[in-house]
């Protein structure tokens, strides 16, 4: 770490950036901050280099402090030399925990998601006790949105990703039950927030109980979202599980949750016989979606055992003897896309 001008900036807290090569090797590091505590939880890079990092801050030395904790961003160049940094909020708590970047009509926007107990300052619309913020800043700094998000409860907003459609999904908790927000999953406070280019809500609707209010998402290949955290109410499929749970889910951008595990059971298991019924079982992550059971012959003759839905599981007589492959595969009912189970062979005497 040698070759790094460790110099930290002042008492507290400060929040830093370091660089590091593939290999793990220390490049730079970059104290930012003031005289008080400073703490940044998230660094995205810019199509030119420049990285924004968000966070918070309580130094009171900063330019436009507004009190308390406040909301921080900062820009530096691809070396981490400070380019500008800008407390957000009003004058009570603000955060910021996740950004992102986006194209909006050929700019770059960065966008903020987190915190606020403000109704002063960089905030609109506060609704009561802590709010999810939202905020959208373009490359100088200058705030094009920001929008205090929930009801009168409790709220934080802890993730933020771009759609294909350049909008963005918001992940965060929920304690408020006026509004929109009325509707529960179980003892969910799981919230997911859909905004589009303009910057309007599309929608928000519950997700999962997101247990402790953590919750991250993110896209995958096949143009879908993860979403990661923990959880208490999960379907049965995953048998009894108690206290917290590690959550993974995929969903769409409608917030429509994919499956994505499937797996079958013969019963009974042993090699059958011809004319003896099998029952098989198919189960995945998700409640309320479609099966359809599939089975092959030695030829690789497909025969539909039952075609789309509900019922999880389907009876079948084998009439001959030979090897059969099995297969099950599953959907939600609004999406002709699916999963599919591993095929399993068995053995017809
Ligand atoms: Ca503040
Ligand atoms: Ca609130």
């Amino acid at each position: 770490m040698s070759a790094m001008p460790a110099k930290r900036i002042a008492t507290g807290v400060d929040g830093f950036v370091l660089k590091i090569t593939e290999t793990g090797q220390p490049l730079w590091l970059k104290y930012f901050g003031g005289n008080d505590l400073d703490h940044l939880y998230d660094i995205k890079e810019s199509s030119d280099g420049s990285l924004i990092c968000v966070g918070e801050t309580r130094s009171t030395d900063l330019d436009n402090h507004h009190g308390g904790t406040d909301g921080w961003v900062i820009r530096t160049n691809p070396s981490g030399i400070l380019q500008w940094q800008k407390p957000i909020g009003g004058s009570g708590q603000d955060c910021f925990y996740n950004a992102c970047i986006r194209q909006v009509e050929g700019q770059e926007r960065y966008e903020m998601v987190g915190v606020t107990k403000s109704s002063d300052g960089d905030t609109s619309g506060y609704h009561g006790l802590s709010d999810g913020y939202f905020v959208s800043i373009n490359s100088s700094g200058n705030i094009c949105c920001a929008k205090c998000l929930g009801g009168s409860g409790n709220e934080q907003l802890k993730d933020i990703t771009i759609t294909e459609d350049q909008g963005l999904i918001l992940i965060g908790y929920s304690t408020s039950i006026d509004g929109s927000l009325s509707d529960t999953y179980g003892n969910g406070f799981g919230w997911m927030v859909r905004i589009n280019t303009n910057n309007q809500v599309l929608w928000q609707k519950r997700i999962y109980d997101m247990f402790g209010g953590e919750g991250y998402i993110d896209k995958t290949f096949d143009g879908r979202y993860i979403l990661a955290g923990s959880c208490q109410n999960l379907n049965s499929a995953y048998g009894s599980l108690m206290g917290s749970n590690f959550l993974l889910t995929k969903l769409t951008s409608e917030g429509a949750m994919m499956p994505f595990f499937a797996e079958l059971s013969f019963e009974p298991q042993i090699p059958q016989s011809v004319g003896v019924p099998v029952t098989i079982t198919g189960r995945s992550n998700l409640d309320g979606i479609e099966y359809r059971f599939l089975c092959y012959d030695e030829a690789g003759t497909e025969t539909v055992l039952r075609d789309w839905g509900a019922d999880v599981s389907v009876e079948w007589t084998p009439n001959a003897s030979g090897i059969y492959v099995v297969k099950m595969q599953a959907r939600i009912p609004q999406y002709a896309e699916y999963i599919e189970t591993d095929a399993l062979k068995f053995s017809i005497q």
